[in-house]
């Protein structure tokens, strides 16, 4: 059977879908089918792309619809970063040649930029990628069965209906935790654009961090009240201080356990013992104390250490453990490392 088709143009406008028709039915099976083509070439105006579908990628929580993205605690003195991609799935009615590029910026919940604007990369040519990362959103039902065929029909390159872009974000334990806005906008070659945005959530993190490992209160006069004090500065471990690693204003619990003496064994309670933080003083750890301040994210601050140690102790060399916790966590795991000990 012989095909006839007239093109109507192959220049670079073409506005009009072209419309095929088999022509009219033909009882001769063997007569020739006329196809009719039209294009309408050469129009000033096209039509816009639109952003077919978009998800963010790196759940941390597929028990929650939709993504949730944990971040990492800070390191020392360090910001830690958390990665994730974000991708839309872009068509265009003037044909995928005519999607000239695609942005994507991050805002927070409040609409305010986050990440600025930058361009993302089209991976349409290269389907080992997006067939994974397709299969990986619909694992994490961020796509739905339809849509999952849908692309993967659209972005095959003998269809052409479709293209796909990526972008890179990371997201600090300095970010507080709350929901961010992923924005896209696609471009045509007519300056024609679409815009669209999906939503993900930074989740709460509450970490802490001490740039000390012990307390040495070095010699002690009996009932002479000593302290150990803290300051700002993550260098100097003789000086303590502690950070919150995560990204939400955190409380944390104080907790002294008994010293003993090295050669007599004699017992020192950690009655004797006291805190200092955030202005706060507490006197006598033998419980738990609750600290009232709030650590913000990413502040370093200062901690203090005293003792005070009753007249009838006897001179030794004595040592035990002070417990740094986090308020609030359920603490089922002791080897959690957002719980510090340190040793006195
Ligand atoms: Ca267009
Ligand atoms: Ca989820
Ligand atoms: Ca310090």
């Amino acid at each position: 059977m012989k095909k006839i088709l007239s093109l109507a143009g192959v220049l670079l406008i073409l506005l009009a879908s072209a419309s095929l028709a088999m022509g009219h039915p033909h009882p001769d099976p063997n007569a020739d089918a006329h196809l009719i083509v039209s294009a309408a070439v050469g129009a000033t105006a096209g039509d816009g792309p639109v952003i077919k579908g978009m998800f963010v990628l790196g759940d941390d929580d597929p028990e929650e619809e939709g993504t949730q993205i944990m971040p990492l605690p800070g390191e020392g003195n360090e910001k830690s970063y958390k990665t994730f991609y974000k991708y839309a799935i872009v068509s265009d009615p003037n044909g995928i040649a005519d999607i000239a590029a695609v942005y994507q910026k991050l805002n927070d919940e409040n609409g305010n930029r986050v990440i600025r604007e930058s361009l993302c990369t089209d991976i349409t040519g290269n389907p080992e990628e997006w067939n994974a990362v397709l299969d990986e959103a619909w694992k994490a039902s961020l796509i739905s069965d339809d849509e999952l065929a849908e692309y993967k029909y659209g972005l095959n390159d003998a269809k052409k209906q479709l293209k796909i872009f990526k972008a890179e974000n990371s997201l600090s334990n300095c970010n507080p935790a709350g929901v961010y806005e992923a924005y896209f906008k696609a471009v045509d070659s007519y300056g024609l654009f679409y815009e669209d945005r999906t939503y993900f959530e930074y989740l709460p993190l509450k970490a802490i961090g001490l740039d000390f490992s012990s307390i040495n209160y070095g010699a002690v006069g009996v009932n002479l009240e000593k302290w150990i004090s803290g300051d700002e500065n993550w260098a100097t471990p003789e000086k303590p201080t502690i950070k919150n690693q995560g990204n939400v204003p955190l409380q944390v619990s104080v907790q002294g356990f008994p010293m003993r003496g090295e050669n007599l064994k004699q017992r020192l309670t950690a009655d004797s013992l006291s805190v200092e933080l955030l202005g706060q003083f507490v006197y006598g750890l033998a419980e738990p104390v609750t600290m009232e301040g709030f650590l913000q994210p990413c502040t370093p601050t200062q901690i203090s250490f005293g003792i005070k140690v009753p007249l009838g102790t006897a001179a030794d060399n004595y040592s035990g453990d002070i417990t740094i916790d986090i308020v609030g966590e359920h603490d089922d795991d002791h080897d959690h490392d957002d719980d510090d000990h340190v040793h006195a």
